[in-house]
C-alpha cells in the first residue's frame, strides 16, 4: 500500500485544497493529512484560523481522498511523521517549493502546482467588501 503524506491548515476549505488532496491521493492508495493545530498556526504561522482545530479535522475527514487526519504540532515533525507513517510520497503545493527536500533521502517529495485564482485571504478579503 503506498502512503501518501501532506501538511497544512486548510480552513474555510476550497476547490483548491480539495484539488490538492484529490491529486495527493492519486500518488498512492492511503493520503494522510496532517493538520495544522490552532498553536502551531498562530505561534508560528501567525494565522488566526476561522474554524478551530477539530472542526477542520471533520471536514477534511468528511473528503473522500483523505484517509486519516493527524495533528501538525510543529516543523520539526515530518521526518518522524514520515518514518513512523512509513510514508512513501511527500506532497505540497508549490509555494513550498524546495522547502522540504531535506525529507528526500526518507521518501518520494512533491511539490504540485497550487490552483491559482483562489485563497483563504482572497475569500476573507472579498467577503469584507
Ligand atoms: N493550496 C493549493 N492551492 C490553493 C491554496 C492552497 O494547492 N489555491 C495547497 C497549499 O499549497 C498546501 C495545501 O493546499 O499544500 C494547504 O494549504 P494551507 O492550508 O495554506 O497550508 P499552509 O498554511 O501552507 O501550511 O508544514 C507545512 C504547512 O503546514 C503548510
Amino acid at each position: 500500500m503506498k502512503k501518501v503524506i501532506t501538511y497544512g491548515t486548510f480552513d474555510l476549505l476550497h476547490y483548491g485544497h480539495i484539488n490538492l488532496l484529490k491529486r495527493a491521493k492519486a500518488l498512492g492508495d492511503y493520503l494522510i493529512v496532517a493538520l495544522s493545530t490552532d498553536d502551531f498556526n498562530w505561534n508560528e504561522k501567525r494565522k488566526k484560523c476561522y474554524f478551530t482545530y477539530e472542526q477542520r479535522k471533520k471536514l477534511l475527514e468528511s473528503i473522500r481522498y483523505v484517509d486519516l487526519v493527524i495533528p501538525e504540532e510543529n516543523w520539526e515533525q515530518k521526518e518522524s511523521d514520515v518514518k513512523e507513517f512509513r510514508i512513501d510520497t511527500f506532497v505540497m503545493g508549490d509555494d513550498w517549493e524546495g522547502k522540504f527536500d531535506f525529507l528526500k533521502p526518507y521518501c518520494e517529495v512533491v511539490y504540485l502546482p497550487r490552483t491559482p485564482e483562489i485563497s483563504t485571504t482572497q475569500i476573507k478579503e472579498e467577503l469584507k467588501q
